[in-house]
């Protein structure tokens, strides 16, 4: 296993959209080892596959304290959501930036198991919104985009001024 590069914004690859797993062979399993090794390395919640610059629609995500219930979720879809709530939100590809952000309460989502077993999986608090944020990134789409023009005008320019001094 490896600790992977995580893409930071305003990195365009961040943008991508990424595209469904067909093949759950070593080489994903291995992908996933990494990316929770990346992830529990780096103190996070989760991490989508784009953000090491992956751009297959692969998550994990592991929200308990003691860091011991990791989910991963392949090519996942959310089928139902309810509710409203409002959390601060951060990513490992905007360091140092946390934000209110609303999101659905609960969701399901079905996916499918790093050897391609389909399941559903119904979450509310912390995970409810992991799931949201993570499955966002397959899209390209970053928590600042629901921020005002205003906030994601500085958090731009403060993390794109960083990214040029670490180039
Ligand atoms: C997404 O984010 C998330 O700025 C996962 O310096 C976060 O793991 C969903 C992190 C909160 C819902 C609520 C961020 C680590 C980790 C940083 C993360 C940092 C170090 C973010
Ligand atoms: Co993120």
């Amino acid at each position: 296993m490896a600790i992977r590069q995580v893409l930071h914004y305003p990195d365009p690859r961040l943008r991508q959209r990424a595209t469904p797993v067909d093949l759950f062979d070593a080489d994903l399993r291995t992908l996933i080892g990494d990316m929770f090794e990346t992830m529990y390395a780096s103190q996070g919640i989760g991490l989508a596959a784009s953000q090491v610059d992956v751009h297959r629609r692969i998550v994990v995500i592991d929200v308990s304290a003691d860091r011991t219930t990791p989910v991963c979720l392949i090519n996942p879809e959310i089928i139902h959501r309810e509710g409203v709530e409002e959390r601060e939100e951060g990513c490992l590809s905007v360091p140092g930036v946390y934000e209110l952000v609303e999101r659905a309460e609960r969701v399901t989502v079905r996916a499918q198991d790093g050897n391609g077993r389909e399941f559903t999986l119904t979450a509310d608090d912390l995970l409810a919104v992991c799931i949201q944020h993570e499955l966002d990134h397959l899209e390209g789409r970053l928590f600042i985009d629901y921020l005002s023009r205003l906030k994601r005008g500085r958090i731009h320019k403060k993390l794109e001024k960083a990214q040029r001094v670490a180039l």
